[in-house]
C-alpha cells in the first residue's frame, strides 16, 4: 500500500486524527507522491491532484485538511513550468517549509496560551486538541501549578487521550463524563476553558468536537473564560462565500451496538458549531483576538478576500 493510501485509511479510521495532525499527515503523504515515477512534470502534478482529491475525501469537517492539500495543488500549478527534477525539489522544499510553519504556529500558540494561565488555575478542556495540550504543557513547564479537567468526549473518548497525556506529564488531571461539565465547573471552581478548533468561519463561529457549544454555554452562564486555540490553517476560505461547513455524521454503532434498540434512530454528529458570541477569546499564531476578528486575519494575514 502506498504512503498516501495508508494516510487516507488512517485518517478515515481516525487512527490519525485532530485537525492539525491530519493536515500535516496529508502534507507528508503528498510529499511521498513526489518520489513516484512519472514521465514528466505534468504527469506528476496529475498524481498529486488525484492523491489530494482522495485525501480531502477522508474526513469532511476539519478545513485544515483541504487547506493543506489545496496549498500543495496551488504550488504544483505555479511550478508546472519546471523540469521534472526541479519540480520535485521545489515542491519538497515548499512542503517542508509549510510543515515547519505549522509547527512554529503551534509553538507560538503554546507560548501565548501559557501566558494566559495563572498558577493555581483550574482548566477544563474537551476532546483531544494538540494545540490545547501544548498550551497546558508549556504552562506546567513554566512552573505554574495547574489542574486540568477533561471530558470523556463520547462516543470516541478522545478525552482519555488528553487525560493520559497530561497526567503522564505530571499535571493533576480529573476525568468527567460530558454531561457533568456544568456541575463540575462549579464544584471544581474551573477558571478557564480551552478548546481547539476544526474550522473557524469568517464571522468567528467555531466548529469543534460535538459538545463544545454546550460547554461554551455553561461557561457563559457561569462567567468562565472560554478560549479557542487555533492555527490559521483552520480558517475557512469557503466561509467567506457563505458556504456552510459539513458536519460529519458518523456510524451510529459508535454510540450503541447495532440492533440494541431496533425501533430507535441513533444519530452521531461528530462536531458542532459554537457561536462567536460565546467565545471570549481566540488565540492564533498572530496573537490573541476576539473571534470576530477572524475575517480580518483572513484578509490581512492570509490574503483572502472576494474581488469586487
Ligand atoms: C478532534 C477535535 C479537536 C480539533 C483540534 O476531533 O475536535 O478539538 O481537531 O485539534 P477528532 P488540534 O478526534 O474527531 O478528529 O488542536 O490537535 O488540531
Amino acid at each position: 500500500m502506498s504512503k498516501l493510501d495508508k494516510t487516507y485509511r488512517d485518517i478515515k479510521t481516525m487512527r490519525v486524527r485532530g485537525a492539525l495532525t491530519i493536515a500535516i499527515a496529508s502534507l507528508k503523504a503528498l510529499d511521498s507522491v513526489l518520489d513516484e515515477k512519472a514521465k514528466d512534470t505534468r504527469a506528476l502534478a496529475r498524481k498529486l491532484e488525484l492523491g489530494g482529491k482522495k485525501l480531502k475525501s477522508s474526513r469532511p469537517t476539519a478545513v485544515s485538511l483541504p487547506n493543506a492539500v489545496n496549498y500543495v495543488l496551488y504550488l504544483a500549478k505555479k511550478n508546472q513550468g519546471l523540469a521534472l527534477e526541479e519540480f520535485r525539489e521545489e515542491m519538497r522544499s515548499c512542503i517542508k517549509r509549510f510543515i515547519g510553519e505549522q509547527e512554529k504556529a503551534l509553538d507560538t500558540i503554546g507560548a501565548i496560551g501559557a501566558n494566559l494561565i495563572e498558577s493555581g488555575d483550574v482548566l477544563l478542556t474537551h476532546c483531544n486538541s494538540d494545540t490545547v495540550v501544548t498550551i497546558f504543557k508549556k504552562a506546567h513547564d513554566e512552573g505554574k501549578k495547574i489542574k486540568v479537567v477533561c471530558t470523556e468526549s463520547r462516543p470516541r473518548y478522545q478525552g482519555l487521550i488528553t487525560a493520559k497525556e497530561l497526567s503522564d506529564y505530571g499535571i493533576p488531571t480529573t476525568l468527567i463524563v460530558d454531561s457533568a461539565v456544568h456541575l463540575m465547573m462549579k464544584k471544581l471552581k474551573v477558571d478557564k476553558v480551552f478548546v481547539g478548533a476544526d474550522t473557524v468561519c469568517a464571522d468567528g463561529d467555531v466548529i469543534n468536537k460535538i459538545g463544545t457549544s454546550q460547554i461554551a454555554l455553561c461557561a457563559k452562564e457561569l462567567d468562565i473564560d472560554f478560549i479557542v486555540a487555533t492555527e490559521s490553517i483552520k480558517f475557512s476560505p469557503q466561509s467567506l462565500m457563505g458556504s456552510m461547513v459539513k458536519i460529519e455524521e458518523r456510524d451510529p454503532a459508535e454510540v450503541i451496538r447495532k440492533g440494541r434498540l431496533r425501533k430507535v434512530k441513533v444519530m452521531n454528529p461528530a462536531f458542532d458549531v459554537t457561536d462567536a458570541s460565546h467565545i471570549g477569546m481566540m488565540i492564533t499564531e498572530y496573537g490573541v483576538m476576539p473571534p470576530q476578528a477572524a475575517y480580518r486575519i483572513m484578509q490581512e494575514k492570509l490574503g483572502w478576500g472576494i474581488k469586487t
